[in-house]
């Protein structure tokens, strides 16, 4: 993982991590991690289901022979599949309005309006692709499961978000460990409709690219306790705004209810408060509002030290590199 940077020249540094410049260069950003793996890991709910298993396959290659700018593939989703979606929003969209913050309910009403959201089929990534694009420039990529914190971090530096399009096993439609569309479609892409919660996404990429190791794990952490797991207050009420709170019907009830810790989101703190990803997190952050977590992160991500600094052109959809003055 630790490529060294051939072909970005006046970095001083010798050990900056390769990063991409251009969009074509995430085609270089898939390394996948397999915990979770439905053939490897005998916990998963779908690794005794050779059906499950055949079809996660199946699904795995359309995004491994995707290139930029391909046409986003599209998958024919079964009866089955589309009643454990059915499931999952019909039990989410009843305890959204109480439970998650306005950003996220505005954009799911835009998407229930404008793109087809609903429980009887499962969005395609490219209509919810071309949606968001209008709406704040971000575009979606097709990934064969949880990927890399490096690579994943890279790709939101060119607003792009990298998508699953598997759907979780059906014996477990309330909660599941590793990413799937309806984590995907239901958890991240209503917030990614909202301009501000947008740029905020594509700051941590940028933040990320040539990021020694040890600020990966950090921003990485903060990008868990935050757009994974965040929670905020609105209206003097604690909601979420997390994506992983927000696919999971189970969490999400347990988030908000009075088991769990709750600390105040400051990201130094936060950046190396320990997690896991097996089940339910023990320690939530909640910030003061929404527009305070924004601020927070930004703050943080200008003390992270690289020799050099990176602008963001979006006529080209490229990284410049700069000297540090
Ligand atoms: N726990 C989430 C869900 O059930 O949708 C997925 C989290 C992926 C990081
Ligand atoms: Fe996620």
């Amino acid at each position: 993982l630790q490529r060294v940077a051939e072909d970005v020249r006046s970095i001083p540094d010798e050990k900056v991590p390769w990063f991409p410049q251009q969009i074509k260069d995430l085609d270089r950003c898939n390394l996948l991690i397999t915990k979770f793996d439905p053939d490897m890991d005998e916990e998963h709910p779908g690794y005794s289901d050779p059906e499950y298993r055949k079809r996660r396959a199946f699904i795995s290659e359309l995004a491994f022979t995707y290139k930029q700018g391909d046409p986003l593939p599209t998958v024919e989703y079964t009866a089955e599949e589309i009643s454990t979606w059915r499931e999952v929003y019909r039990q989410l969209r009843s305890i959204y309005p109480g439970l998650a913050c306005r950003q996220f309910l505005d954009g799911l009403q835009q998407l229930e309006k404008e793109c087809g959201y609903g429980e009887d089929r499962i969005p395609q990534l490219r209509e919810v692709s071309a949606f968001l694009k209008e709406k704040t420039g971000f575009q979606l990529r097709p990934v064969a499961g949880l990927l890399s914190a490096r690579d994943f971090l890279y790709s939101l530096a060119f607003r792009v978000f990298q998508c699953t399009q598997y759907i979780r096993h059906a014996s477990a439609p309330m909660h599941s460990p590793e990413p799937d569309c309806c984590h995907e479609l239901l958890g991240h892409i209503p917030m990614l409709a909202d301009k501000e919660f947008a740029q905020f996404s594509q700051e941590i990429g940028l933040a990320s690219l040539g990021a020694s190791d040890e600020d990966i794990e950090k921003l990485s952490t903060l990008y868990w306790f935050t757009v994974e797991f965040g929670l905020c207050k609105q209206n003097g009420a604690v909601k979420a705004y997390g994506a992983g709170l927000l696919s999971s019907y189970g969490e999400l009830v347990y988030a908000l209810s009075n088991e769990p810790e709750y600390k105040p989101f400051n990201p130094e703190e936060t950046a190396v408060q320990p997690y896991q990803d097996q089940t339910y997190q023990p320690v939530y952050f909640v910030s003061e509002s929404f527009e305070d977590a924004k601020a927070k992160m930004r703050r943080y991500s200008a003390t992270i030290k690289r020799p050099f600094t990176v602008r963001y052109d979006p006529f080209t959809c490229s990284v410049e590199v700069l000297d540090q003055p």
